[in-house]
């Protein structure tokens, strides 16, 4: 069951998948305890270092210009400002900064001389930096790779199938294609996807199969609810149930064991009994601080108690890779 495999059928997750919930959780738990500290949680920052005006129509998305949502245009932010933002999330215990723009891809410009700046300022201060910029070619890849980026975001979001319903300014094959040329450098991959976007459970199972069959597997693997903002074609969507979100972690943990799984979008809404079941079915990585990207996120603070309560620690920076090779030399 804890085997570490590119060559998942639908079926076989399926199965696991519609697995009875309190079985599913502790299996999943089980798999969590042989390739992880249990008690440990990743605690990463977001930055939105340029914010709305995209062109792409993901409906999901208030940072879509077509959409008239509340969200404030921003171009990007200056390196200064976003060195200080690191270093203020690095004092209250992140180790990994993400920082995201609004862009449909990465363009050859002082714009993006100036991310690499920003990447470089951040891996000064010891911590993991992840960037997710949109399509990126191997080139860009490349200068990432060279200014010292930990890991590159890009979610599938939903199934191949689903995929034309929730987006139509790219296809599937695009978003594989950025995640094959980061492949190419040593940058790690986080991928994953939303969850309560109207999609049905084949189209989550079939998602879990596309990251299964990465190879290598993605290094992280954050599992969104969708936060419904109004302005957006999904601003009425019913959000997912904690019992589909936990299903869901608890799947991705049993595909994918040495991922790290990270309960990302749609926390506020979720009780701290809830996220105290995400964390038993293999969620090892939470964004903290009061904002996602746009969106709210849990007080910090509370989300500290949380973590004192549930006897959870964040981790230290490139921890996780260490404790990979640990498991390995002790098999
Ligand atoms: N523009 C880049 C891209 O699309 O890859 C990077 C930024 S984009 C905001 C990063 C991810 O945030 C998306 O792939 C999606 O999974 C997630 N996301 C965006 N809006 C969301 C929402 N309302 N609820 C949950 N997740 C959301
Ligand atoms: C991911 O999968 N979730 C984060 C991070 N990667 C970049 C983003 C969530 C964004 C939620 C909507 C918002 O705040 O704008
Ligand atoms: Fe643009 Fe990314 Fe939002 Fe899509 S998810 S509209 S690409 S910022």
């Amino acid at each position: 069951m804890a085997e570490i495999k590119y060559n998942w059928t639908y079926e076989e997750i399926n199965t696991i998948f519609n697995t009875p919930l309190l079985e599913l959780i502790y299996k999943a738990a089980s798999v969590h305890r042989k390739y992880h500290a249990a008690n440990r949680v990743q605690v990463s920052s977001l930055l939105s270092v340029k914010t709305g005006g995209c062109p792409e129509d993901c409906s999901y998305c208030p940072q879509a210009a077509r959409y008239h949502t509340n969200v404030k245009v921003h171009k990007l932010m200056e390196v200064g400002e976003v060195l200080q933002s690191a270093q203020n999330a690095k004092a209250n215990g992140a180790s990994r900064m993400c920082l995201g723009a609004a862009w449909r891809e990465v363009r050859d410009n002082k714009d993006f001389d100036r991310v690499l700046e920003m990447v470089k300022g951040i891996n000064q201060l010891n911590m993991e930096v992840c960037c997710t910029l949109g399509m990126v070619t191997e080139e860009q890849a490349k200068k990432l790779e060279a200014a010292g980026l930990y890991a590159y975001n890009h979610n599938v979001d939903t199934s191949e199938e689903n995929y034309s319903n929730i987006i139509s300014t790219r296809n599937y094959d695009d978003r594989l294609n950025t995640i094959k040329n980061i492949r190419k450098t040593k940058i790690t991959v986080c991928s994953g996807g939303i969850i309560g976007m109207g999609e049905k459970a084949a189209d989550r199972v079939a998602m879990l199969q596309v990251l299964a069959n990465l190879t290598p597997h993605p290094e992280s693997l954050p599992i969104n609810a969708l936060v419904p903002v109004e302005g957006t074609p999904l601003e009425n969507q019913q959000t997912a149930s904690i019992w589909e979100m936990v299903r869901m972690i608890a799947t991705a943990r049993i595909v994918i064991p040495d991922t790290q799984v990270r309960l990302s979008a749609g926390r506020t809404q979720m009780s701290m009994e809830g996220q105290a079941l995400c964390f038993m079915a293999g969620a090892n990585s939470i964004f903290a601080g009061d904002k996602l990207l746009t969106t709210p996120n849990p007080d910090f603070n509370e989300d500290m108690e949380m973590f004192k309560i549930l006897g959870l620690q964040p981790m230290e920076a490139f921890q996780h890779h260490k404790q990979k090779e640990k498991a390995v030399l002790n098999d």
